[in-house]
């Protein structure tokens, strides 16, 4: 294959930043150090970054390429998606299988793979969703965390009544499978069956526009499901990740658990991070429409800002973009009635330069954070760092070239997505992406690409990750059912007393159950 030299740039992890040269080698990073020479006669394809920072490449925790979702297929596809990332410094991306209930996940999960190996241009990985629930559905759980099929988290909705909703018994128990299995539990947190009502009387009334999207689904109903969710999963011991957060009421409810020393995450996206949810009300119908995304942007002005915050503090952890792009057209099925219309904005390839602008531009996050955010943490929260997610011998070279002061206007007549809208059009942006080196091949510079499809790998992840159950273990242990021994009153005494002398193997049963409990009790105490 071939060898790439970056010179004279700053090398930046989630922890450290120094200047130095990165030297990759046939798909792999094999040296970062200060001032790397490479020998005369060697082939070398060198990279100047002076003045630039040299970065991993973005991780996309959420995406939805080609979802069969309300009737119709996102449009950005595996080819033109993850193209679109690369042109913007991502990397790699985690993609949700949400298959037909009719067929199992594993047969669902092997639709996706053969959906997507003929065309990812990235490496990519996948999370399963589970939407229904029963034994087989938690046996075919358990099969999927093999080595074979390399899935470990799974997603569950609690929006989408009637589709993908699960109910809260059954959440209960695959979170607890989860837990059993060494998966994270990934969740959409709304109140499904709230929306359901608030949907109905809308529009009822009249109501029928995208203005009624954002009226159903009031962010108090996001906080109070996230809150559940956090609740349920520490009560089954079970590492929870909070997708697309998307209101104040969300992430305060996951930060007061972190806090708890529940294992939660709370991953905000591009398009929460950077618009508010006042566009609903726009009189271009197309415009609001393209917003339409569950739950919906805030429309408290004030959310994408703390939002970033948290983000910055370490109470959310990860960026994402969710998305899943329907074309006008598509969204237009909803013309009568909001709850017709296709869910999901753009982000996948603007996301790297939003988390710039809005975090690092503005203030708030540090590069290093930034990379965090971005990237490292998403690497180390499904189980792939430090082979993604950092810059350092022995990691794959998924390499950026940033420049953290070049700006660029946002558009949909510019960018790589197939997408006919932009929910980002006309956005001034801080930092691009000047070059990016994926699996140790420039697939982006000088505003131009050159990948091709079917080159990504499909990265296995596997189940019982130290990063995420770490202390799951322990407090598995910590929370072993107690029993009290006691000196039984003696009037309740007597009739067993009375039972036994007439029945010996009763008697005799009873004496090994007290026996084992002084043993559980003790053996509690001292481990
Ligand atoms: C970098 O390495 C080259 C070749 O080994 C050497 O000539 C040069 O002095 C070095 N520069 C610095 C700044 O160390
Ligand atoms: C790196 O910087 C050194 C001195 O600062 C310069 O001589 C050299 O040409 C630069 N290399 C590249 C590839 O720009
Ligand atoms: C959840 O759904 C199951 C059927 O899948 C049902 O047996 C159970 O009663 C429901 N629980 C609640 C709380 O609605
Ligand atoms: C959702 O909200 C309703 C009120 O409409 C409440 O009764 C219910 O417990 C909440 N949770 C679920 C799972 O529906
Ligand atoms: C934030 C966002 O756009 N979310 C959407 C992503 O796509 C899925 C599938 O269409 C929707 O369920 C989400 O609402």
């Amino acid at each position: 294959m071939s060898t790439i030299l970056i010179k004279n740039g700053t090398v930046v992890n989630d922890d450290s930043q120094q200047r130095a040269d990165v030297l990759i080698k046939d798909g792999i990073i094999v040296d970062v150090q200060y001032n790397i020479s490479v020998g005369d006669g060697e082939d070398v394809e060198i990279v100047d970054a002076t003045d630039k920072l040299v970065i991993p490449g973005g991780i996309d925790p959420h995406t939805h390429l080609q979802l069969p979702f309300m009737g119709m297929t996102a449009v950005d596809d595996f080819e033109s998606g993850t193209r679109a990332a690369l042109a913007g410094g991502t990397t790699m991306i985690i993609d949700f299988v949400i298959g037909d209930k009719s067929e199992g996940l594993i047969k669902s999960w092997q639709k996706w793979r053969g959906w997507a190996d003929p065309k990812v241009c990235c490496d990519y990985g996948l999370s399963v969703a589970v939407t229904k629930w029963s034994p087989e559905i938690a046996e075919e759980m358990e099969e999927l965390t093999k080595p074979e099929y390399g899935v470990n988290s799974f997603k569950f909705f609690l929006a989408y009544k009637g589709s993908f909703m699960i109910n809260d018994s059954e959440f209960f128990e695959a979170m607890q499978q989860c837990s059993k299995i060494g998966a994270l539990a990934r969740v959409h947190a709304e109140n499904g069956s709230a929306i359901e009502k608030k949907q109905q009387e809308l529009l009822a009334l009249g109501v029928t526009g995208p203005e009624g999207h954002t009226q159903s689904r009031p962010e108090e109903l996001e906080g109070e499901a996230a809150n559940r969710a956090c609740v349920l999963a520490a009560q089954a011991n079970c590492p929870l990740y909070v997708v697309h957060v998307m209101s104040k009421p969300a992430a305060k409810a996951i930060a007061e658990h972190r806090v708890k020393g529940h294992v939660v995450f709370g991953e905000p996206i591009a398009a929460g991070l950077a618009l508010d949810g006042r566009g609903y009300y726009d009189k271009d119908w197309d415009k609001a429409a393209s917003l339409v995304m569950s739950p919906p942007l805030s429309r408290d002005p004030s959310t994408p800002e703390a939002l970033m915050d948290l983000l910055a503090s370490d109470q959310l952890q990860v960026t994402g973009t969710d998305n899943c792009t329907f074309q006008c057209c598509q969204k237009r099925q909803g013309l009568n009635d909001f709850t017709k219309i296709p869910n999901g904005v753009n982000g996948l390839e603007d996301q790297m330069s939003i988390v710039w602008e809005k975090g690092v531009h503005s203030g708030k996050l540090s590069p290093m954070r930034f990379v965090a955010v971005t990237s490292s943490t998403a690497a180390k929260i499904f189980g792939c760092y430090p082979r993604k997610g950092r810059i350092a011998p022995g990691s794959d070279a998924d390499v950026v070239v940033w420049d953290p002061k070049r700006t660029r206007v946002i558009s949909q007549s510019t960018h790589h997505q197939k997408v006919d809208y932009n929910v980002f059009e006309g956005m001034r942006v801080h930092g691009v992406a000047e070059v990016t080196i994926c699996r140790g091949k420039t697939v982006w510079r000088d505003g131009q690409l050159s990948v091709e499809k079917g080159t990504g790998r499909y990265v296995p992840l596997s189940p019982f990750n130290d990063f995420v159950f770490g202390t799951i273990n322990r407090k598995k242990e910590m929370s072993r059912p107690v029993n009290v021994v006691r000196d039984l009153p003696s009037h309740t005494l007597r009739p067993a007393a009375q039972e036994g002398s007439k029945s010996p193997r009763r008697s005799l049963e009873n004496k090994d159950y007290l026996a084992d409990t002084t043993n559980f009790t003790r053996s509690n105490q001292t481990g």
